[in-house]
């Protein structure tokens, strides 16, 4: 090849870790500052969380197989009902997109040795475990019965000390979550290899940066809400107490100017993971890079100006409720670009029908399904009617486990053989595939009806008209349940004995692929040059389905 060999002199070494190549499996459980233990510590550590916030669901759903309530008692109903949102968006989703293959990821996609600060990193990664163990403990005094919104005045009034283990829990990842945006902002901005122009930044590190961009405007205001409620439970104060001044709709203002981007928080990375499996996997140059980077950009900054479609029943005056209306379906548009762009990278693409591709694949299809009723969500008089009903449940499950969930799944069947350097198992993908998409499908599906014939969601108990349907999804919810395990299998199994995997196996264009799987310490002996943008496939001459590929990007 005739790129220049351009040496670094003096690497950024990390003290203790000089001249080893590889860390040792025990390793992984300390405190260690090298960004990619740290995200395969918040893969693991979320995926435990989505177990135990799994099993909840599972104890629910058992629950309301019939009408009475006759499993758990109503109480310990609500304990799950909260721990089990704020588990799956606190500790699973939110740490394992953006913690996890964000930290994986990001240097290795913009060619640095380490995140900006790899010491905050760690700090950031080890506040997730104490936050974890407070949220379980609040089960000693009784569990959080307030819902994952925890609005006042129920959550003032109730399980008080539940209560406040909670909040601390929530503020602990909220604060994690700052420290973390920190460093990727710095990291893409200052670290980024000089041979990689602007427009040749992977779509996912363009994800991560408005992500990060989002969090960091967004999460202080969560952490005040929550720090005020605190003061109101334990310290007599009545920031939100309605019969003494206070004002529960300031708290519902503060709660929503964060939980609503949340849902971006949780879904643009996952749209980075798309960006990146979708083209590998069609071996198709992605359609509309810009296009996908800015409607990041748009997404997050649209984002910030919805919020009160989450209280168009809290009181909001019209002239509210119309702006509200009109910029929460303006945010449907560059979400909208994205699926475009992607069905247009498919389309006549040479596709190979992965576990990582399935799952991408899966994503689409339930992310339209869920979107479009988000987007009857946002007309004012139709969320009237379904508000706080199964309706909405529905739809946030449709884009939490079939746009999140999925993708999350998807990211690890691709980036498998990048972090643990072997290959994972096709066959019991596929199965775990079947069973997700089915038991998605069968457990959120039917909600759509219960909410709109009335169903009332947060209840145990509910009217004997809507047991069958109710039988249905909690059917479906065994099949997730049981779908989990293929996949446990296979990831330990994988992770010991698989097929080793090479330095990359997909035959992909970004950085990442260019080190060795697992990558070294400090991820190359010699940084890459970039010769050629992430999605090149197919150019200098080759055929765009060429499985080839172009001359070495690194030299
Ligand atoms: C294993 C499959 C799952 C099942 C069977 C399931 C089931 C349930 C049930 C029965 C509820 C109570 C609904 C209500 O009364 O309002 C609920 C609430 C919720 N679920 Fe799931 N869920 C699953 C996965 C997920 C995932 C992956 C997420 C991801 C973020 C999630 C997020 C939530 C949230 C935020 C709530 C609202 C809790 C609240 O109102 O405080 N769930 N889920
Ligand atoms: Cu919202």
């Amino acid at each position: 090849m005739t790129q220049a060999q351009i040496p670094v002199q003096n690497p950024p070494v990390i003290e203790s870790s000089a001249h080893k190549k590889a860390w040792k499996w025990y390793e992984y459980f300390t405190f260690n500052i090298d960004h990619k233990v740290i995200g395969i510590q918040y893969l693991v550590t979320a995926f435990f969380f989505y177990l135990i916030g799994g099993l909840m669901a599972v104890a629910m759903r058992t629950e309301l197989a019939t009408a009475d309530s006759d499993f758990i008692d109503p109480s310990l109903y609500n304990a799950f009902m909260t721990n089990h949102g704020t588990i799956m968006i606190f500790l699973w989703i939110v740490p394992s997109a953006i913690g996890g293959f964000g930290n994986f990821l990001v240097p290795l996609m913009v060619g640095a040795r380490d995140m900006a600060f790899p010491r905050l990193n760690a700090i950031a990664f080890w506040l997730n475990p104490p936050a974890g163990a407070l949220l379980l403990a609040s089960f000693l005094f009784g569990g959080a019965q307030a819902g994952w919104t925890s609005y006042p005045p129920l959550s003032e009034i109730t399980a008080p000390t539940a209560q406040s283990f909670w909040i601390l829990s929530i503020v602990l990842v909220g604060t994690s979550s700052i420290l973390g945006s920190i460093n990727f902002i710095v990291t893409t901005l200052k670290m980024k290899v000089p041979s990689m122009r602007w427009d040749q930044l992977p779509l996912f590190c363009w994800a991560i940066l408005a992500t990060s961009l989002l969090a960091l405007v967004s999460t202080p205001v969560l952490a005040a809400g929550l720090v005020l409620l605190l003061f109101d439970i334990n310290f007599g104060t009545s920031f939100f107490k309605p019969d003494a001044n206070g004002n529960v709709v300031l708290y519902q203002h503060l709660f929503w100017f964060y939980s609503h981007p949340a849902v971006y928080l949780m879904i643009l990375p996952i749209f980075g993971i798309m960006s990146e499996v979708i083209p590998v996997h069609s071996r198709k140059s992605i359609f509309g890079y810009k296009a996908i980077a800015y409607s990041s950009l748009a997404i997050c900054l649209v984002g910030l100006f919805v919020w009160v479609h989450h209280m168009f029943t809290s009181g909001t005056p019209p002239w509210m409720r119309l702006f509200f209306t009109i910029s929460t379906l303006i945010v449907a548009v560059p979400t909208g670009i994205k699926i475009f762009s992607w069905v247009a990278t498919l389309w006549g693409g040479k596709i190979r029908y992965t576990s990582a591709m399935l799952f991408a694949l899966g994503l689409l299809s339930m992310f339209v399904i869920g979107g479009l009723s988000g987007v009857t969500l946002g007309v004012v008089p139709f969320d009237v009617h379904v508000h706080d009903t199964y309706y909405i449940v529905a739809h946030f499950h449709y884009v939490l486990f079939g746009g999140s969930v999925f993708g999350i799944y998807a990211g690890i069947y691709h980036w498998f053989p990048k972090m643990t350097g072997r290959m994972m198992n096709e066959t019991l993908g596929k199965i775990h595939f079947v069973l997700t998409f089915i038991g998605t499908h069968l457990t959120f599906l039917p909600m759509h009806q219960l909410g709109l014939q009335g169903m009332p969601r947060r209840v145990a108990m509910y009217d004997p008209q809507f047991e069958p349907i109710n039988q249905l999804c909690t059917i479906g919810a065994y099949v997730l349940a049981i779908s989990v395990i293929p996949f446990t299998v296979n990831v330990i199994w994988s992770w010991i004995a698989g097929e080793k995997a090479g330095d990359n196996p997909w035959k992909a264009m970004t950085l990442e692929w260019t080190t060795e799987s697992p990558p070294i310490i400090e991820n190359w002996e010699i940084l890459p040059v970039v010769t050629h943008g992430p999605y090149d496939y197919g150019l200098n001459g080759r055929s765009p389905m060429s499985e080839e590929r172009p001359p070495a990007s690194v030299s």
